[in-house]
C-alpha cells in the first residue's frame, strides 16, 4: 500500500541577541533545537527587536546580531536545513504586532513575569516597548504558524499569552492563527548560575555563567568556585530542595552526558565534591570546544553569514507575509 507523506510539523523559537550566548541558553534551547531538526520544519531567528527594550550600545548589538548566528550554526543549527533569520529583516514581526496590541488587554499585559521583572530592574527605562514584549512575541510565533515553540521555562508565560490572543482573533475571525504549543525540555529547562543556584544561569551574573566563547581556563575557573552545599554529607546526590548547587551541576552533567542521575551518583560515591566539579568543568569544556572553534571561524567568513541571513530573511518572509496579508485582509484594512 501506498504511504501518505505527512508534512513536518513547524517549530519556531528565538533568541535575543542582548548578550553572549551562555551554556543556559544552549542547554534550554539550542541544543534541542538542533536535535529535532529531521524531525520538524524549524525556523530559528535573533531577537533584536524585543532586545531594544533595554538600551543597547548600537555597535555592540550589531557585533553579537552576527556572532549569535555564528554559534547557532556552530551549535549544529545547519542554514541548510533550519530557516535562520534576524527578526528586524522581516518587517511582518513589526506589521503583525501592531494589529495584535488592539486585541491584547492592558490587564494581561500588566501580569507578566518578565515585564514586572525588567521594569523593577530597570526603573529609569521604563517604556512602552518593554510593557508591549509579549505582543511582538505572539506575532514573531503566530506568522509562522508553528505547531510548537520551544522556551525555557521561563518563557512558558508569554506562549500562553500568544495562545490566548491567537484563540480570541480566531473567535471573531475565524481559524487564521494555529494554536501553538510550548516546548519544554525535561532537563535543561533551567540551568542555574554556578555561583548562584538559586537564580537561573544569565549573563548577568557573569562569574556564574559559562558563555559559549569561554576559553578552556576561564570555564575551568568557573566550575572551581561553583558553589556546592555547605550539607554535612558532602556526597553527589541529586536533591534540589536541599542540595541546589550539586542538583544544577548534576542536571548539567547529566544533559551533556546522557547519564541519569543514579549512575552519576554511582560514579562519584565517595569522591566527594572535590572531583566532581572539575569532572563536570571537564565535560562542559569539551562539548564547547569544537563549538567554540567552529564559531571562531564562522566570525571571519562574514560573507558567508551575510548569505544565510539574506536567504533567511527571504525565506521567512514568504511565509510571514502570508498570514500577514491574510491577517489585514481579515481586520477590513483595503487591499489594492
Ligand atoms: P538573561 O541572561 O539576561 O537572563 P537570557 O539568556 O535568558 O537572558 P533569553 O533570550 O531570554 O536570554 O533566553 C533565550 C532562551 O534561552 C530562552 O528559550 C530561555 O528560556 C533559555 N534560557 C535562558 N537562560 C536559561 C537558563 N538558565 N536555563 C535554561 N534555559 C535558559
Ligand atoms: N522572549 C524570548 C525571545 C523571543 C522568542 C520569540 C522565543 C522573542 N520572540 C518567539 C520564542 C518565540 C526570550 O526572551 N527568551
Amino acid at each position: 500500500m501506498e504511504e501518505t507523506l505527512q508534512p513536518k510539523k513547524r517549530m519556531l523559537s528565538g533568541i535575543q541577541p542582548s548578550g553572549d550566548l551562555h551554556l543556559g541558553n544552549y542547554l534550554g534551547a539550542i541544543k534541542n533545537w538542533a536535535d529535532r531538526v529531521n524531525e520538524y520544519e524549524c525556523y530559528y531567528f535573533m531577537a533584536d527587536l524585543h532586545t531594544i527594550t533595554v538600551r543597547q550600545e548600537p555597535a555592540e548589538l550589531r557585533r553579537r546580531s552576527l556572532s549569535q548566528l555564528a554559534q547557532y550554526i556552530a551549535c549544529g543549527l545547519d542554514p541548510e536545513k533550519n530557516v535562520l533569520f534576524l527578526q528586524s529583516h522581516v518587517p511582518a514581526h513589526a506589521q503583525l504586532a501592531w494589529v495584535l496590541d488592539c486585541y491584547t488587554m492592558f490587564g494581561e499585559l500588566s501580569r507578566m513575569t518578565q515585564f514586572k521583572d525588567k521594569s523593577a530592574k530597570y526603573k529609569d527605562n521604563i517604556n512602552a516597548g518593554l510593557f508591549t514584549y509579549p505582543v511582538l512575541m505572539a506575532a514573531d510565533i503566530l506568522l509562522y504558524q508553528p505547531d510548537y515553540v520551544p522556551v525555557g521555562e521561563d518563557q512558558k508565560q508569554h506562549v500562553e499569552l500568544t495562545r490566548d490572543i491567537a484563540q480570541r482573533f480566531n473567535s471573531i475571525y475565524g481559524d487564521v492563527f494555529k494554536i501553538p504549543e510550548p516546548f519544554i525540555p525535561k532537563t535543561g529547562a533551567r540551568i542555574y548560575g554556578l555561583t548562584t543556584p538559586e537564580a537561573k544561569m544569565s549573563k548577568s551574573i557573569p562569574d556564574g555563567c559559562v558563555f559559549l566563547l569561554d576559553s578552556p581556563d576561564d570555564i575551568r575557573r568557573k566550575f572551581k568556585k561553583a558553589v556546592t552545599d555547605s550539607d554535612t554529607e558532602r556526597c553527589v546526590r541529586f536533591d534540589k530542595v536541599n542540595k541546589p548547587g550539586v542538583s544544577n551541576l548534576m542536571s548539567i552533567y547529566s544533559t551533556l552526558t546522557g547519564k541519569t542521575f543514579e549512575q552519576i551518583e554511582q560514579e562519584f560515591e565517595g569522591k566527594g565534591y572535590g572531583a566532581f566539579k572539575p569532572a563536570v568543568g571537564d565535560v562542559v569544556i569539551e562539548h564547547l570546544r569544537p563549538i567554540r572553534e567552529e564559531a571562531e571561524r564562522l566570525m571571519k567568513d562574514k560573507a558567508y553569514l551575510n548569505d544565510v541571513y539574506l536567504k533567511g530573511a527571504q525565506q521567512a518572509s514568504y511565509v510571514a507575509n502570508k498570514t500577514l496579508r491574510k491577517v489585514y485582509k481579515k481586520v477590513g484594512f483595503y487591499q489594492i
